[in-house]
């Protein structure tokens, strides 16, 4: 357990993994209870601005069509189209307009579940300082896993907001959960 107000320190950067509408109930492929993270994560964002650590945000953005989608092979159900309703941010979460925004799951012809696939990511972290990543978001069996997985290897120090994330199944993250925490990554809860 971690104190939501003191938790943030400077080097850190809070990162926030596609809360899309496409993945929250009613979206087209919902994470069950995903829109349960975002007041956790709201809360988060406001520590953040309040000590002045940054804030990322990525975002699943795929072509009409992509590889990743069923229709093409790919093991999903089509979400997160470019400009739908569904790509959108949910609607509640507080991101500020300082965000920093990472696009993925553009190319035509592979998917890319971490935010640090070919995004150059890792650039703009190490140009803005960045030593620790607090992460949290959907869904935590693939994206965020992904994305965690990434970050230890890059050497960043990456703590887990475990009550800010959910997995599409049970299973998926527990395993998931194990997976990063046996790769380095921190899991912590924070009031
Ligand atoms: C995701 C499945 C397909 C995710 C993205 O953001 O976790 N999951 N595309
Ligand atoms: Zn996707």
């Amino acid at each position: 357990m971690v104190n939501i107000d003191t938790a943030l320190k400077f080097g850190d950067a809070l990162i926030v993994i596609d809360v899309q509408n496409d993945f929250c109930p009613g979206g087209a492929l919902p994470v069950e209870n995903g829109d349960m993270v975002v007041p956790v994560l709201n809360r988060w964002i406001s520590s953040a601005l309040a000590k002045r650590v940054l804030i990322y945000a990525s975002r699943d953005w795929h072509p009409i069509g992509h590889i990743s989608f069923k229709e093409q092979g790919g093991p999903w159900p089509p979400h997160c189209i470019q400009d739908s309703d569904g790509a959108r941010f949910h609607p509640n979460l507080q991101l500020p307009g300082s965000t920093i925004k990472v696009t993925k799951g553009i190319r035509f012809d592979q998917d890319q579940n971490s935010a640090f696939d070919q995004t150059g990511l890792v650039v703009k972290l190490r140009s803005d300082g960045i030593k620790r990543l607090w992460v949290g978001g959907l869904a935590e069996d693939v994206c965020v896993r992904a994305t965690v997985l990434d970050g230890l290897k890059e050497g960043l120090e990456v703590v887990l907001i475990g009550n800010a994330t959910r997995p599409i199944t049970p299973e998926g993250g527990e395993k998931a959960r194990l997976e990063m925490q046996n790769a380095g990554a921190r899991c912590e809860k924070a009031e």
